[in-house]
């Protein structure tokens, strides 16, 4: 049983050890949302917000999601019994159209919560059979293809089993040949446009076919299928969904459409762990391979994400990097750290999320603090 009868919305800045750009924008110091559920009994769970602080990957923002949560999810939620986190998604989505970054926050932390109070890491809580994630870095643009290339060959001698290169037009086919010519064809590559190209682009988008590449992701429009269909019949290398996936049936459409044969699951970008498992059971009975995207997470994030990458048709490498990657220094510890052949432990030895949530940085960090109950 869940009862919630607090709940604490809270805004921290966290620098990036480097800009991150991508298509669509670049963050610096991110802005990042936290939620602190208080039930009945004096437990507390962490949950995170991934949208960022500009509408550029989602028409989501970190100030709109707090508007929602704090208007809509948490009165919704609050002093109300949930028989397991399952039906919270439901819960929330009833007579509720969009906000899925807002609703997943707390979906996810219902998910914390439970394992927590059933004295269960949250990966076995949701029938997880990995105990380690095999791991991708998602490397952002850079000023020219020397400089991408010196950070993807320092991904490959680190371990990263995958290596996402960012792309956008005039940054794309000669940035990701620089790449194969010198990390060679054995290295998993694979691109990223965040909408960043049309129709009209085909001609050019099927140059990157010659790299063998496991996948491009999302390079048309933001909640686009249709078109995705259209381009993939012209391309050899798999579309990835990672955007337009907003749910399952987006997912079932994808399907119908044959518009990608990949999709990327963010639980922070479908409205949380409910919904991302729907996703994942439907396309493993479909056959489409599924990996867990990453939004520049801080380790509370990530934990959900790296409990979610257990379930066994994440086949393909995560974008799960370890905190060193993007912070002087996380909100968690143990900080997420990944060995030398690239994989991240699952916390398999702990209850709930796996790290303790360092509570007394966070609200050294903290700029913005609301209680709602
Ligand atoms: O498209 O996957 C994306 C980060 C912010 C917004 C969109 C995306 C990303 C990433 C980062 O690729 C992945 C990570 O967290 O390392
Ligand atoms: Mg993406």
């Amino acid at each position: 049983m869940l009862l919630v009868d607090k709940l604490i919305l809270r805004e921290i800045r966290m620098p990036l050890k480097e800009p991150f750009k991508i298509s669509s924008g670049v963050e610096v110091d991110r802005r990042i949302l936290l939620v602190e559920l208080h039930d009945a009994d004096g437990q507390v769970a962490w949950g995170e917000c991934v949208a960022g602080a500009a509408p550029n990957y989602s028409p989501e923002t970190i100030d709109t999601a707090w508007i929602m949560i704090r208007d809509f999810v948490a009165p919704r939620v609050l002093k109300t019994e949930f028989k397991s986190p399952g039906v919270v998604h439901a819960h929330l989505a009833h007579n509720f159209r969009g906000h899925l970054m807002a609703k997943a926050a707390v979906e996810m932390a219902m998910w914390g919560l439970a394992a927590q109070i059933q004295k269960l890491p949250l990966a076995k809580l949701i029938g997880g059979t990995r105990d380690k994630i095999a791991t991708g870095i998602s490397l952002g643009i850079q000023k020219d293809p020397e400089a991408l290339v010196k950070r993807a060959a320092a991904a490959l001698a680190e371990g990263y089993r995958k290596i996402k290169l960012k792309i956008q037009p005039g940054a794309d086919i000669q940035y990701v040949r620089a790449v194969y010519a010198a990390l060679g064809p054995d290295a998993h590559l694979m691109a990223d446009a965040n909408n960043a190209y049309t129709l009209g682009d085909i001609g050019h988008l099927k140059k990157l076919d010659e790299f063998g590449l496991m996948m491009i992701e999302q390079p048309l429009a933001w909640d686009d299928v249709l078109r995705h269909a259209q381009l993939q019949k012209e391309l050899r290398t798999p579309i990835c969904l990672d955007e337009s996936i907003t749910g399952l049936e987006r997912a079932q459409d994808m399907v119908a459409m044959k518009s990608g044969r990949i999709v990327n699951i963010k639980p922070g970008r479908v409205g949380g762990f409910s919904e991302s498992i729907a996703i994942h059971d439907y396309c493993q009975a479909n056959d489409v391979p599924v990996w867990c995207g990453g939004m520049l997470e801080s380790g509370i994030g990530r934990a959900y994400n790296v409990a979610l990458a257990s379930l066994p048709n994440f086949v393909l490498p995560g974008d799960v990097s370890p905190s060193a990657r993007y912070w002087a220094e996380d909100i968690v510890t143990p900080e997420w750290t990944m060995d030398a052949d690239g994989y991240v432990k699952v916390p398999l030895d702990k209850p709930g999320i796996g790290v303790r949530v360092e509570a007394g940085r966070i609200e050294t960090l903290t700029v913005r603090k609301e209680a709602v109950g």
